[in-house]
């Protein structure tokens, strides 16, 4: 079986919708990020990253990076065409999953939910929380733009880069960052699918 290493309401939520999504059967370890969990010896020897997710795979390998493993649980579940099976197609879902990831969370929100890691001292703070703010109120003003080119998903169908995009969209709304119309459409249109919603109410939030 599948070990997914995960923390409720961190970016995992991406890839636990996509689990449920393909209906894999999967254990669950809990990484506590404020008690350091992911910098423990354990953790590190599987993962030198100390990141999440991580998914521990069948022949006890590990599988790290968000659009690694959405892809990796798309191709394995091939049929389900969680990315789309042409070119242009298949490179639209990788554009906004690496955007969401490596644009929204990690140089967006990471300076909201860490500003530690980008303040050279204690006096910047609040300042990198600001100009975290700024930038995710931005980088939505963009994804709205990309979403003009379909009407509900990013792809014609649910997709990996949808998984990713929630996630962010999910994080905007819970710190009352407002989403452009077409954004929060997309992020509405998420809450409607019945896994999206499982994810949400096992991972302890109420809809
Ligand atoms: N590049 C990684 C980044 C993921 C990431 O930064 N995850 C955060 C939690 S949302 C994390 O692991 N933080 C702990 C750390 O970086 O020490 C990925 O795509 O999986």
């Amino acid at each position: 079986m599948l070990t997914f290493y995960m923390t409720p309401g961190s970016c995992t939520t991406g890839i636990h919708i996509l689990l449920e999504e393909v209906d894999e059967l999967f254990a669950v370890e809990l990484v506590n990020l404020l008690e350091g969990d992911n910098r423990s010896d354990t953790y590190l020897a599987l993962n030198p990253k100390g990141t999440i997710p991580m998914l521990k795979l069948e022949d006890g390998s590990v599988l790290t990076e968000f659009q690694a493993i959405a892809c990796w649980l798309a191709w394995q579940h091939a049929r389900l065409k969680l990315i789309p099976s042409d070119a242009l197609g298949a490179a639209r879902a990788i554009e906004m999953m690496s955007y969401a990831v490596g644009t929204i969370h990690l140089q967006a929100f990471a300076r909201i939910f860490t500003p530690e890691k980008f303040a050279a001292d204690a006096n910047d703070i609040e300042a990198v929380k600001k100009e975290g703010r700024r930038r995710v109120a931005e980088c939505f003003d963009v994804v709205s733009q990309l979403l003009d080119r379909n009407d509900g998903y990013v792809c014609s169908e649910f997709s990996v880069a949808d998984a990713a995009l929630f996630y962010v969209e999910f994080w905007a709304d819970r710190s009352d960052i407002p989403l452009p119309e077409r954004v929060r459409a997309h992020y509405n249109l998420m809450l409607t699918r019945p896994k999206v919603r499982q994810v949400l109410m096992e991972e302890g939030y109420r809809l």
